[in-house]
């Protein structure tokens, strides 16, 4: 999978992804990461990158010339990409839209710094804006690492197996279950018996029944949206009984 991406700090991107899986992915070349940086199309004595805004007020928005040249430059390189602007008015990225992503083989991701972009760049360039919420950045940047790691780990190979397993197990759009590892008391709290029995089968239903239960508890409209199976709404009405004083 190729990325390009569009911004005013390449190595913020760069060092950003060269860590952990995704690290490794690129070093194996299952993963590249591609820069494009509108500040080498500046022209003038001061490099310029920004523009004020028609209509005035405080913040400056991305100069239109050098985004521009960008897009078109990363577009010549990665030709089968989608342009996607990052920013708070974006469909709201969800792991089905990083499923959809992930079938992509080329994508171009458009990092806004200041006040943003002009409207007609993304009218004219842009493919999808996403958001990853409600919140305002000081740059696309971190928005964008982490859309380039959630989708690049769903690139075959660049999980290890055990990894994979964990990520299909979990694919089922519940918050995940609590986990626990030694000491098999902190501070007076114990590991849950049932995760010291060895019971394979028992071991299985209460993690399902946590993850229904807190999915319950803390994301309630993530439940509105799935059909449970008998089994799963057994497991989360006796979740339920369980936490009820
Ligand atoms: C800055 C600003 C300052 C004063 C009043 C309003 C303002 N809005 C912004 C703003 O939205 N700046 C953005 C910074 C311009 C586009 C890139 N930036 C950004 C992207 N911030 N947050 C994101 C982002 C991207 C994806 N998901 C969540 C947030």
């Amino acid at each position: 999978m190729k990325w390009g991406v569009i911004t005013l700090f390449p190595t913020m991107v760069a060092d950003a992804l060269a860590h952990g899986v995704i690290g490794k992915a690129i070093q194996r070349g299952l993963v590249a990461i591609i820069t494009f940086n509108p500040r080498v199309h500046a022209t003038d004595l001061h490099q310029t990158v920004d523009d004020r805004p028609f209509g005035g007020g405080p913040g400056m928005l991305m100069k239109v010339e050098t985004l521009r040249t960008s897009i078109a430059e990363a577009k010549k390189a990665l030709p089968e990409a989608a342009v996607v602007y990052l920013s708070p008015q974006g469909e709201p990225l969800t792991q089905a839209v990083v499923r959809e992503i992930a079938e992509r083989s080329e994508i171009i991701l458009v990092c806004g710094r200041y006040e943003g972009i002009d409207e007609r760049v993304i009218e004219l360039d842009v493919d999808h804006e996403i958001s990853l919420g409600d919140f305002v950045l000081s740059g696309g940047e971190p928005a964008a690492i982490a859309v380039v790691d959630a989708v690049s780990r769903l690139v075959p190979g660049v999980l290890g197996h055990a990894s994979s397993a964990i990520e299909d197990s979990f694919s089922d759009g519940l918050l995940d279950c609590p986990h626990y590892t030694r000491p098999e008391e902190i501070a007076g709290l114990k590991v849950p018996d049932v995760l010291l029995s060895g019971h394979h089968g028992d071991i299985a239903r209460w993690r399902r029944k946590q993850a229904l239960g807190r999915t319950w508890l803390r994301r309630s409209e993530i439940l509105e949206k799935q059909e449970l199976s008998d089994e799963d709404q057994l497991l989360l009405d006796e979740f339920i009984r369980e936490t009820k004083p």
